[in-house]
């Protein structure tokens, strides 16, 4: 199970090709890989060579489905994953050399400067629950449509057209692509009815293996849960497949460490209470059993 996520970095680091990425970090990168997890029984890809804060992670997804896209309830709730994008761009447009601590009191703070800097622009909670529409109104103009609800759109189509194989759901608003502090990562789920259970595949163009990939698997995985609850189907089987997946060089000694442990037990997901919709979930509602990390292990995330 979480050998896989273990032989994944080490071949990263082995055998991937160094190369020069945008952050100016630069990374060790193989293309087009996959993992595969059952999740039957409750069984979670959360990994247990370090500990994971699936929490925080969940705090994130039920935000996304909130169709928030401003960092400020993340920051209310000590989820601190998105606080590097606002302040680089703070600190690009104004000049001003504030700290990422005074940056983030500040948005606690200030609903107005908040609202002006916060903001990550239309990621993924707006393209998932208000993917924009335009009308035509004649004249080759267009007046703004009312959004797509597409996580809506898919409890329904996996209820009613199980077979179907449109059950997508898509991050990758080429036509605002711009407007993102960061273009989506984990840009497409499709999910798969057969046999009574729900079948769920993420594919992410760039992933971070050391820092994000654990968030990642914890948090597509907790999504295909919560919509099989939904439509009343058993979880079945949720594969992982990378574009360009890589680990920074600055993340060796979590490579070196992380390498070194053997995967402890194997953790279990229950959701304590069925809700009357996808958006009606709390951070409450999720309970992991026989979860026993190793040690976090800290690294630097790339802006
Ligand atoms: N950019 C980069 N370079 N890596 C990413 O993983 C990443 N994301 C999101 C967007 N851009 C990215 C942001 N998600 C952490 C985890 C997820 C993130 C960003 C950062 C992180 O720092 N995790 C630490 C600490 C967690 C905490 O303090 O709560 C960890 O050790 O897990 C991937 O989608």
């Amino acid at each position: 199970y979480e050998d896989q996520y273990l032989s994944l970095m080490r071949r990263i680091w082995e055998g991937g090709s160094e190369r020069r990425d945008r952050t100016g970090v630069g990374t060790r990168s193989l293309f087009g890989e996959s993992m595969r997890f059952d999740l039957s029984g409750g069984q979670m890809p959360l990994i247990t060579t370090k500990r994971v804060y699936w929490k925080t992670a969940t705090r994130e997804l039920l935000w996304f489905l909130t169709g928030e896209t401003n960092i400020r309830p993340l920051v209310e709730q000590r989820v601190g994953i998105w606080n590097e994008w606002p302040h680089a761009a703070y600190v690009r447009e104004t000049g001003e050399e504030i700290s990422l601590n005074d940056f983030i009191a500040r948005i606690a703070d200030d609903a107005a400067f908040a609202a002006r800097w916060g903001d990550l622009g239309p990621v993924y909670g707006k393209q998932w629950v208000d993917w924009p529409t335009y009308v035509p109104v004649g004249d080759g103009l267009f007046r703004k449509g009312e959004g797509i609800n597409q996580v809506a759109d898919l409890v329904n189509s996996l209820r009613d057209n199980p077979g179907s194989r449109r059950h997508i759901l898509e991050g990758w608003n080429v036509a605002e692509l711009d407007a993102m502090a960061l273009p989506p990562c984990h840009k497409t789920y499709q999910f798969h009815v057969a046999d009574g259970k729900l079948n769920g595949l993420m594919f992410q163009r760039s992933c971070d293996v050391a820092l994000g990939l654990p968030f990642n698997l914890w948090s597509a995985a907790l999504l295909q849960v919560m919509l099989a609850q939904q439509v009343g189907l058993e979880p079945g089987e949720f594969v992982w497949m990378g574009g360009d997946v890589h680990l920074y060089l600055n993340h060796e000694a979590l490579v070196t460490e992380q390498l070194q442990r053997t995967p402890s037990g194997s953790p279990r997901l229950a959701i304590l209470r069925k809700p009357d919709s996808i958006f009606a979930y709390r951070i409450e509602d999720f309970a992991v059993s026989d979860y026993a990390p190793q040690a976090h292990i800290s690294a630097p995330v790339a802006v």
